[in-house]
C-alpha cells in the first residue's frame, strides 16, 4: 500500500491515472489494489483486454525491465506475479464470456524446467475467450505429459511456452517425439515466450511462433480454417 494511501479514491480519478496506479500496484505487489482497481475500470465500461494489456501487462513488462537490471529480485518479482494473477482472475471468465462458439482444443504447457506461467496463462484465456477449449498443463512439463495429454484430449493445437533460453530447446525435444510417434502432422504446434523467434520457430519445425496472446488467437484461428478447409477437401 503506497504513503499516501489514505488519499487515493479510485473513483475521483481517471482512466489513465488508474492505469498509472496500477502499474505502481503491480509493480509493489499489492493484490487487493489491484483488484479494485481492475473492478473501477470495468465499471468504467473499460474492455477486459484493455485492462489487461495497458494495465497488467504494461505494468508487468516494467517489472521485467528491472528485474533484468537488477533493481528488483525474485521475491519482489514473485509478489508482483501474485497481484498480476490477483488481477487476471476477475478478467478470467469476462474473457471468456464473449460466447463465441468452440471452435478448437488446446493443450498448452510451459515446458521441463521452466516455472514462469503468467503469459502461458494470459494465452489461455484469451484462447478461450476466442471460443477453443483450452486444457492447461501448467508449468514444468516433460514429453510424456504432453504426449499424454494428447493421447486424452486429441486437440487440435499444441501450445507450447518458455521464458528462459535454456528450457526453450526442449520444444525440439517434444516436436522430436511427436514426430517419432507419427502424429506430428496431426496437430499444430505453435510456441511462444519472450526469448523466442520465428527463426527458432521454424528452425525447430513448430508451425508457427506467436509473440503475443493476440497474436496466438489469430494464429490458432488462421490454421484452424486450414486444418477445416483440408478436411472438407
Ligand atoms: Co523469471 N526470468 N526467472 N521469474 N522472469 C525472466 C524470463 C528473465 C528474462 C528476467 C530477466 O533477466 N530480464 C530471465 C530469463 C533470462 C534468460 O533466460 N535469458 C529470468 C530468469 C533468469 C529467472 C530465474 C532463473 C531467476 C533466478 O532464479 N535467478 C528463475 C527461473 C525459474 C525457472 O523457471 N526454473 C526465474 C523466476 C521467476 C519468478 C518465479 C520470480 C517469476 C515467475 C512467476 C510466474 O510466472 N508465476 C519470474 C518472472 C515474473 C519473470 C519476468 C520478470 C516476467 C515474465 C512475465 O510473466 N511476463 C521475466 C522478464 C521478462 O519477460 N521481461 C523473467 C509477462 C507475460 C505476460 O509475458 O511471459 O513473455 P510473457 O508471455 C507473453 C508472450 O511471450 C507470449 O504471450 C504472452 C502474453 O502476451 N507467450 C506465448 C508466452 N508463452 C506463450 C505460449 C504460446 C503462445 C504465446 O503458445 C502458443
Amino acid at each position: 500500500m503506497s504513503d499516501n494511501e489514505e488519499e487515493i479514491v479510485l473513483e475521483e480519478m481517471s482512466i489513465e491515472e488508474i492505469l498509472e496506479l496500477m502499474m505502481e500496484d503491480l509493480y509493489d505487489g499489492y493484490a487487493e489494489e489491484i483488484e479494485a482497481e481492475v473492478h473501477e475500470l470495468l465499471s468504467r465500461d473499460m474492455t477486459p483486454y484493455d485492462i489487461l494489456t495497458k494495465g497488467l501487462v504494461a505494468g508487468m513488462d516494467i517489472v521485467g525491465a528491472d528485474f533484468r537490471d537488477g533493481i528488483l529480485f525474485v521475491p519482489e518479482v514473485l509478489m508482483a506475479a501474485k497481484a498480476m494473477k490477483a488481477g487476471m482472475a476477475i478478467l478470467r471468465p469476462l474473457l471468456a464470456e464473449t460466447g463465441a462458439e468452440q471452435i478448437g482444443t488446446m493443450v498448452i504447457g510451459t515446458v521441463k524446467g521452466d516455472i514462469h506461467d503468467i503469459g502461458k496463462n494470459l494465452v489461455g484465456m484469451m484462447m478461450e475467450g476466442a471460443g477453443f477449449q483450452v486444457i492447461d498443463l501448467g508449468i514444468n512439463n516433460d514429453v510424456d505429459k504432453y504426449l499424454g495429454a494428447i493421447d486424452e484430449y486429441n486437440p487440435d493445437i499444441l501450445g507450447m511456452s518458455a521464458l528462459l533460453t535454456t528450457t526453450m530447446p526442449y520444444m525440439r525435444v517434444v516436436i522430436k517425439a511427436l514426430k517419432d510417434k507419427g502424429i506430428r502432422n496431426d496437430i499444430i504446434v505453435l510456441v511462444g515466450g519472450a526469448p523466442l523467434n520465428e527463426a527458432f520457430a521454424e528452425d525447430i519445425e513448430a508451425d508457427a511462433y506467436c509473440r503475443d496472446a493476440a497474436v496466438a488467437v489469430e494464429t490458432a484461428k488462421k490454421f484452424m480454417q486450414i486444418k477445416r478447409a483440408k478436411a472438407r477437401a
